[in-house]
């Protein structure tokens, strides 16, 4: 059987499919994402699964519950990375899923549900900005205009399906039909600190924050280093610099979180006045509302140092993800199976400022995470992401115990 020690092993081994030498990328519709789809396919048929590829690039898995066709409850999370990425975001969760599934399958023909698994594409949104794009088809939340989105090489993201074998025309076949699903359960590593300050192996998550992201520029006029006296400047990248420091300041009053992630000065020359900066903008909140309002003051600063600094903003928004709220019932299979796993009678509850693939998964189904404890401060999206065998081992007892428990209240 899949233990924790073979489930640490294959979170290896898929670290080491990356188009990065130096590091783990692994972007949708990629060559290292089919070869990991390939790896975790097989593992899943190895579980006793019957497995497919969606028509999103998703890789999927099915077990038959007491008989053929019942609706399923799906246990999933996410095989793609952010650059210079960490093992475990999204594989780990992927990997409990089929470790639990090939703990189930002896006991399958006694189970209310069918067991699916969903190892998504793309959650992360790296190689075209928007993310959730894999959950997204799965949910039948795909918006057409997606097909426009393009890469750093230009590449439409309708192009890479069918360089990747998929055919845009068959996307919605990507969403199981309406009560196919009953129900989404996740595991994750927690993406900060509080687990390891408890000094906990695991909490259940109570909800996820909305997430928007944007892609702003911030046009002045270029020209010389030397020659241009400060009066006559309209300097881009001073003007971002203000706006990136407002970014922070309103976020924090806010009880929010926002980040610039990426940057980027024209022309670019070190004895040139930046003529043009273009950069990111993640922008999260425990509700819409509160993110929103940090967004109405980001843009109320753009514009008054736009104004006094002679530049033009222009801004695109990438990504909009709801805050969703964990269901609670689901929320209470999760409590019980860490109870049953670690004996903590009262487990915690943790909200979630990272984003995932539940976010989009919650508009077609009911859905709870398990969260396992993340080392190093609970760093992620770094290569110091860390877990350890005994916590894996806690989490994939407590996710099987979850999943047994919704069994039993579905019999009963
Ligand atoms: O950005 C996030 O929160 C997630 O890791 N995609
Ligand atoms: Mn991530
Ligand atoms: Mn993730």
């Amino acid at each position: 059987m899949i233990d924790a020690r073979e489930i640490l092993v294959r979170c290896d081994a898929l670290a080491r499919e990356s188009s990065d030498p130096n590091g783990i990328e692994r972007v949708y519709l990629s060559p290292e994402l089919a070869a990991v789809n390939r790896r975790a396919g097989e593992w899943m048929k190895e579980a006793g699964l019957t497995t497919w590829l969606d028509a999103a690039g998703n890789q999927r898995g099915r077990l038959e519950g007491r008989e053929p066709g019942l609706p399923a409850v799906l246990l999933g999370s996410h095989l793609d990375t952010v650059p210079n990425a960490g093992r475990f975001d999204g594989i780990l969760g992927v990997m409990l899923a089929i470790a639990v599934a090939e703990r189930l399958r002896e006991s399958a023909a006694e189970l209310p549900f069918a067991l699916e698994i969903a190892a998504f594409a793309d959650e992360e949104g790296t190689r075209f900005g928007t993310a959730l794009l894999g959950s997204r088809a799965l949910a039948g939340t795909w918006d057409d205009a997606f097909w426009h989105l393009t890469d750093d090489n230009g590449t439409t993201l309708r192009e890479a399906f069918v360089e990747f074998g998929l055919d845009p025309e068959r996307i919605a076949d990507a969403s199981p039909k309406r009560g196919e699903i009953v129900a989404y359960l996740e595991a994750h590593i927690e993406q900060g600190p509080y687990l390891e300050e408890a000094d906990l192996p695991l909490a259940v998550v109570s909800s996820i924050a909305g997430a928007r992201r944007f892609a702003l520029t911030l046009t002045g006029e270029a020209g010389h280093a030397g020659g241009v006296p400060f009066h006559r400047r309209h300097d881009a990248l001073a003007g971002a610099s203000e706006v990136v420091l407002a970014v922070e300041q309103l976020a924090r009053s806010a009880g929010c979180v926002a980040t610039v992630g990426r940057l980027q000065a024209f022309p670019g020359g070190v004895n040139v006045i930046p003529g043009r900066v273009e950069f990111s903008l993640d922008l999260r909140g425990e509700t819409d509302a509160a993110r929103d309002g940090v967004w109405l003051g980001i843009q109320a600063v753009a514009s008054e140092v736009c104004d006094r600094r002679g530049l033009a903003f222009a801004v695109e928004e990438t990504h909009n993800a709801p805050a969703v709220v964990a269901d609670a019932s689901l929320q209470d299979s999760i409590r019980a199976g860490i109870r049953t796993a670690t004996g903590e009678q009262d487990p915690m509850v943790l909200f979630s400022k990272a984003g995932h693939d539940a976010m989009a998964v919650a508009e077609l189904a009911p859905w709870a995470m398990l969260f396992i404890r993340n080392g190093h401060g609970g760093i992620s999206h770094h290569p110091d992401e860390t877990v350890t065998e005994a916590d894996v081992a806690v989490a994939l007892d407590a996710f099987e115990a979850a999943v047994r428990g919704l069994a039993a209240s579905q019999t009963a």
